[in-house]
């Protein structure tokens, strides 16, 4: 019997039975090895180094052996590790090599620390409904490492925390928090971290934090009480134990691991793993929609994602929730086949045709969606949280509060010190030469002003700043928002939120943002790459940004955690460190940015408009002085470094690269410029109607390892504007499939990705730099969709610590303002 057949049967007993049990026949299959070269069985998924440990991040707890149970990845980290619960900037292993063999039914991989000059290979078979996992060495376990090195496989708090667990005849319950027995032990006896930083202060003890085991034994049942996270593992070589590594991060998961026994070859380590299949399961319909609602005249069209074992039913409804509670069908309509994308199946319902206001919701099947309403102002509201809220709290330098809360003190008293020649964790260099008259470790005065922190962390991101202050320029430039709900006082460095002061917000955000880059061009002369931490330990803070420094100037006459006498000073070496090696591309885009802002702010604030303006000059004559001693520098092929005729060049190439930028120069051009720009906009709309070929949902989906958020973005921001200047080659439905995405309408779950904004089921965690609370700041934008591997989507909403799918960025989300105001300008046309 072929699957299909089995399908079909399995369907129409479903049918004939109505909501009786479903037959289980595929679900008592036993674990293959498919073409996509992970093992598979009807809710079991087992994958090995179908992604490795090669992300920007070092371990971004994405890779190694990963277990995707049920449609959700609940195990990851799967490989030979040095810890016993390793950290973000623990090492990794780099995979060396990958055979998979389907004739044998196994996978194996080679993987390798080059700092210990170690390698091991493990070796995945499937054996019925279970894996084997075996460890192989080819050379004893190196000295150093014997007794460290081990197998782990790492188990996401959220979906275990609260269940039972049984160890050889023992009961457990995974902990909601982090409250086990650790030790110390010598620093001496750590293995290496990440080009040798250590995450964290050992407060002068020389010793380093050691987690033990929770529970020890040879049989491990995993969540016994929740039959679709139930994994049962065994070892009869080995000795299982089982730690929680969020003692040493907020960020860690339960680690199950074996050590590699010392001075032995062969096959070392042995574990049989065997995840529980529920019988007959089939993952429920996700009902993409817009949770914010839809506007009465605008296109209204849910995309329904199924199991590719589900069979589409023939159609779906849209209920009224009337005044008294009570339901009727307001219209029914057919599915519309759309197909498969990646793992699942897709299915379009389109309810347009509904225009009357009112609460709503979707009923697919058994499937009932949570209610939105269909009405014309749902969408009013969609950029408030970001620039109320989000924007303020990421204000630098600044004491914020709101109510009675306050989100932050004043951050970096003490200022920036110059950055001696270094290496840095968070993707940064400080070449040889410092590049201005400060010595290394000297103060660069006057650079804790103004700017922006980057995302879920604190530091300065130069570039990053440079975009908030085009973005906000932008928005002001195209919208004029005279909006101010927030007061802030750079003389008294205080900002409170939902408190008017008589200035629109965006010009005094364009301030902050452009204070601090000012400095930067002031005090070092171009622009600083980044202001960020010296040291990983305090680079991961989670807290109040105004306690990551001690706000005492650093003195190594002094010794570590003492301070001077008159209070000022202190030798624990915690300042930030300016980054300044000069990139004259980057003080170019600062200088295109210095000459908009001195425009904006001309009338607002003339004396800081000029200090702009004598920057933008100045900046830009030196950077091009550099560039041209630099004949062939990449920087000349950039936008910014082109004569204005080649824009047609750009879209002649790449029309997608260049409209934005073509439609933002039609205010200062003539109606010839806007003719000879429509060929190109017809060209874009033939792309916007390829991408609803390519992906159910007619929006670019990056499978990159940060999900695609931004170009979404970008994407729905130059519709709109092309939209609103060309409406006779774009059509409206196009416009609302980025709101629809953002708000709901994608893969994994139908939450929208926008944190607390209007929507009736927003996203509830997001990793910004209160996620250690497993909570939001409001107005923050996911990047969203991370695609894992060979074919799977994914946004956790109960584990707020992946960057590349629930961070939001100071870019990013000043961005969002720009789209959100665009769309709501477009749809009350
Ligand atoms: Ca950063
Ligand atoms: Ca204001
Ligand atoms: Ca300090």
């Amino acid at each position: 019997m072929n699957a299909m057949t089995k399908r079909t049967i399995r369907q129409t007993a479903v049918f004939f039975l109505g909501l009786l049990a479903p037959i289980t026949t595929s679900a008592q299959e036993d674990l293959r090895l498919n073409d996509l070269e992970y093992f598979e069985r009807q809710g079991v998924n087992v994958l090995v180094f179908s992604n490795s440990f090669n992300g920007g991040f070092n371990d971004e707890k994405n890779s190694g052996i990963e277990i995707i149970h049920h449609g959700v990845r609940t195990v990851q980290g799967g490989a030979v590790r040095l810890n016993n619960t390793p950290e973000q900037w623990d090492l990794v292993p780099r995979m060396t090599n990958r055979q998979v063999d389907h004739r044998q039914g196994t996978v194996e991989v080679a993987m390798r620390y080059d700092d210990y000059d170690f390698d091991s290979r493990v070796v995945v078979t499937a054996k019925g409904k279970a894996v084997e996992i075996a460890v192989w060495l080819d050379k004893p376990v190196p000295e150093k490492l014997a007794g460290e090195a081990g197998f782990n496989l790492e188990f996401l708090p959220s979906q275990y925390w609260l269940k039972t667990y049984k160890v050889d005849n023992r009961l457990g319950r995974f902990p909601r928090y982090a409250a086990s027995l650790t030790t110390t032990r010598p620093n001496s006896e750590k293995p290496r971290q990440f080009k040798g930083f250590k995450t964290y202060d050992d407060r002068g003890t020389n010793r380093f934090v050691d987690p033990l085991p929770l529970e020890t034994g040879h049989s491990f049942i995993m969540a016994t009480d929740a039959p679709e996270r139930m994994i049962r593992i065994t070892s009869e070589d080995a000795e299982l134990k089982l730690y929680d590594g969020r003692l040493l991060a907020q960020n860690g998961w339960f680690v199950l691991r074996s050590v590699l026994p010392a001075g032995k070859t062969g096959k070392v380590v042995t574990w049989m793993v065997e995840p529980h299949a529920i019988p007959g399961w089939t993952r429920e319909p996700n009902i993409g929609f817009s949770q914010v609602g839809y506007m009465p005249r605008l296109p209204k069209v849910a995309v329904i994602e199924l199991d590719k074992t589900d069979t589409p039913l023939p159609s779906a409804s849209l209920l009224r929730i009337k005044d008294d509670g009570t339901t009727e069908v307001a219209y029914r309509g057919d599915i519309k086949p759309w197909g498969p994308f990646y793992k699942y199946n897709y299915v379009k319902f389109d309810f347009s045709a509904v225009q009357e206001p009112g609460v709503y919701c979707i009923e697919y099947g058994r499937t009932r969606t949570n209610d939105f309403l269909i009405d014309a102002h749902v969408y009013d509201k969609i950029t408030d949280a970001t620039t109320d809220v989000w924007v303020p709290i990421h204000m630098n330098h600044m004491y914020v509060t709101e109510g009675y809360r306050t989100w932050h003190g004043e951050p970096f008293k003490e200022g920036y010190l110059q950055a001696p020649e270094s290496d840095h964790f968070d993707l940064h260099r400080q070449g040889a030469t410092t590049d201005t008259r400060y010595k290394p470790l000297e103060l660069i005065p006057g650079l804790n002003v103004g700017g922006y922190f980057d995302a879920g962390d604190f530091d300065i991101e130069t570039g990053s700043n440079i975009s908030v202050v085009h973005n906000f320029i932008r928005t002001w430039e195209l919208f004029k928002p005279q909006r101010d709900e927030t007061f802030v006082s750079e003389e008294q460095r205080y900002v409170e939120l939902h408190r008017p002061d008589g200035v629109p917000d965006v010009l005094q955000y364009i301030t902050h943002g452009v204070l601090n880059l000012l400095a930067q061009a002031e005090q070092i002369g171009h622009m600083a790459s980044t202001l960020s931490n010296s040291v990983l330990d305090n680079y991961h803070h989670l807290g109040d940004a105004a306690s990551i420094t001690d706000g005492l100037h650093y003195d190594p006459s002094l010794r570590p955690y003492e301070v001077s006498d008159d209070g000022k000073r202190s030798g624990t070496p915690d300042d930030l460190w300016a980054f300044t090696t000069r990139n004259p591309s980057l003080d170019l885009q600062a200088a295109e940015m210095f000459s908009a802002a001195a425009r904006v702010l001309k009338d607002y604030s003339p004396e800081l408009a000029e200090r702009a303006q004598k920057q933008a000059q100045r900046l830009s004559k030196e950077a091009h002085e550099l560039l041209a001693e630099r004949p062939n520098h990449a920087m000349r092929n950039r936008r910014w470094n082109r004569p204005a005729a080649s824009i047609w060049e750009t879209l002649e190439r790449n029309v997608g690269a260049g409209l934005q930028r073509a439609l933002d120069s039609i205010p200062m051009k003539d109606e010839a410029y806007r003719q000879r720009l429509r060929p190109y906009v017809q060209r874009y709309a033939e792309y916007i109607d390829s991408l609803a070929q390519q992906n159910p949902y007619g929006v670019p989906i990056g499978l990159g390892n940060w999900a695609g958020g931004g170009q979404v973005l970008g994407f729905g921001t130059t519709v709109c504007i092309a939209r609103r200047y060309f409406p006779d080659i774009i059509p409206l439905e196009a416009v609302v499939r980025v709101a629809d995405w953002l708000y709901g309408c994608h893969p994994y779950h139908n939450y929208s990705f926008v944190a607390a904004v209007g929507a009736a089921r927003p996203k509830q965690v997001f990793y910004g730099n209160n996620r250690a609370d497993f909570s939001f700041i409001p107005g923050n934008v996911a990047p969203g969709l991370l695609f894992r591997k060979p074919d799977h989507f994914e946004n956790f909403d109960d584990w707020p610590f992946l960057w590349g799918q629930n961070e939001g960025t100071i870019a990013g989300n000043t961005q969002y303002i720009i789209f959100g105001s665009a769309f709501k300008d477009i749809v009350a046309e």
